[in-house]
């Protein structure tokens, strides 16, 4: 994804990490290799500019927290200051009033139809009633596409091929949809000139009325991506922003970065032309991979912490082990680890830990990792973080929309509880050491 951007940046930090010291030098060196992934991938100069200033500031200025050798600092503050530059998290679609209405725009092309048949299936797979109407009366085959995406998904579509009055088909369709849970709004991004196209934008916003407007930017157009946001959101108030075609985009580091300066956050990314390459956006999450890094953040929060292990009494400590592990936080330490080597060689690097884990769990494969992923990209935000509500009922609605068998999500369950156990007696038996020693390793 993002072309070289990803592997540039890695390299930086694989550099970073091999350096013997950490001087003004070094951190000059990082930030100009910095610059160059960057500008690369066309993200703003301006934007660039203003990273590398805080980068250098914080570096040289800051004292590492107690604990952190100052390269771990080093690393801490690019990876924060990269995440900076992508914004704030898109909160998760709340259905708080049925029918809650979704309104697509964007220009055409950038990919409305494809992710709305995404974030159909999206929604279903939490449990939803998605409905789409198709207002689009510029492309012949717009209700086609529609209706060949609907029908494998068993989703409800309303458009009239014959009918070319957009205003008058959201009407309608909204009337049809009004006991579904879900409606989706699907606009044409065409017109002879763009202020017609705008015009009719902000009438549809007005016959919908939507919940949330979504704004569909194909990032392939790099760092204008910002100046198209803007021209939209004088129509009406953008809710979030979904960037497509990141899969292979080398400039898809600038449309991202573009967008997080005017107000909307990015709710999803779109990286494939499949039913299922749509993923919800997390700046935290998205520069850790990109960095080849794992969860970072959680990581460097953790190693902090037990870095600090000799003034944590024993119960915070266990609680810390044993109450914010989540499904989430395993899935995060499955990706790392993977990204380690074999998981019997790092365990075995810990005292005690080899035999605690189930005797499996040295083949977290790819493939296993993979099916985790699909099972979890089912659960919502809250059944991630409280895997205690996931009873017969839900598990399966979330076997269902993974296409899985109520045996997958079970034994995912079963893991989980197997691997926080492991996790809970691991902290007790040793506080500071080796736990903290892996987090660091894991950085490396
Ligand atoms: N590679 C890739 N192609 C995409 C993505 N999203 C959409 N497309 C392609 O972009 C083209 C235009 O998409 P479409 O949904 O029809 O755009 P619309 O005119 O905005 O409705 C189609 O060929 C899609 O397959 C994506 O995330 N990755
Ligand atoms: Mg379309």
């Amino acid at each position: 994804m993002l072309g070289n951007l990803g592997k540039n940046l890695t390299n930086t930090m694989k550099k970073l990490a091999g350096m013997a010291i950490i001087d003004e030098e070094v951190v000059k060196e990082v930030i100009k290799d910095i610059q160059r992934a960057l500008i690369q991938a066309d993200v703003n100069i301006k934007l660039v500019l203003n990273l590398s200033k805080t980068i250098e500031k914080r570096s040289l200025s800051e004292e590492p927290p107690k604990g952190v050798t100052p390269k771990e600092h080093v690393i801490k503050i690019v990876y924060e200051e990269l995440v900076h530059l992508l914004g704030e998290k898109a909160p998760e679609i709340e259905v708080e009033t049925k029918p809650f209405k979704i309104l697509f725009m964007g220009l055409q092309g950038s990919g409305k139809t494809t992710t709305i048949g995404k974030l159909a299936r999206y929604l279903q797979r939490k449990g939803f009633n998605p409905a789409i109407i198709c207002t689009d009366t510029w492309r012949p085959a717009a209700y086609e596409q529609l209706r060949q995406l609907t029908e494998s998904l068993n989703v409800p579509l309303y458009g009239d091929p014959d009918n070319e009055d957009a205003l008058d088909l959201a009407k309608k369709g909204i009337k049809k949809f009004k006991k579904q849970d879900i409606i989706i709004v699907d606009t044409a991004g065409r017109h002879k000139e763009e202020k017609d196209l705008l015009d009719e934008m902000k009438q549809i916003s007005v016959v919908v009325d939507p919940d949330e407007v979504m704004l569909v930017i194909d990032g392939t157009i790099g760092q204008q991506a910002r100046e198209q946001a803007l021209a939209f959101s004088q129509t009406t108030d953008i809710g979030s922003i979904v960037i497509t075609k990141l899969d292979g985009s080398a400039k898809g580091g600038g449309a991202l970065s573009a967008v997080a300066e005017i107000g909307a956050p990015i709710k999803f990314i779109g990286t494939g032309e499949r039913i299922e390459d749509l993923e919800a956006f997390d700046p935290d999450r998205f520069i850790s991979r990109l960095l080849g890094m794992g969860d970072i953040k959680t990581l460097i929060e953790r190693a902090e912490e037990i870095a600090e292990g000799d003034e944590v009494d024993m119960e915070s400590m266990d609680a810390m082990l044993s109450g914010k592990f989540t499904l989430k936080d395993m899935y995060a330490q499955f990706e790392v680890m993977n990204k380690m080597g074999p998981m019997q060689q790092v365990l075995n690097m810990m005292p005690g830990m080899g035999n605690k884990l189930p005797k499996n769990a040295s083949q977290v494969t790819e493939e296993r990792l993979n099916k985790y992923r699909i099972l979890m990209d089912s659960m919502t935000e809250h059944e991630l973080t409280h895997p205690e509500v996931i009873k017969q009922s839900r598990v399966k609605r979330i076997a269902k929309g993974a296409g899985m068998r109520n045996e997958d999500v079970k034994e995912l369950l079963k893991y989980y509880q197997v691997t926080k156990k492991a996790i809970k007696g691991f902290g007790k038996r040793k506080m500071g050491g080796p736990l903290g020693q892996m987090m660091r390793q894991m950085m490396r």
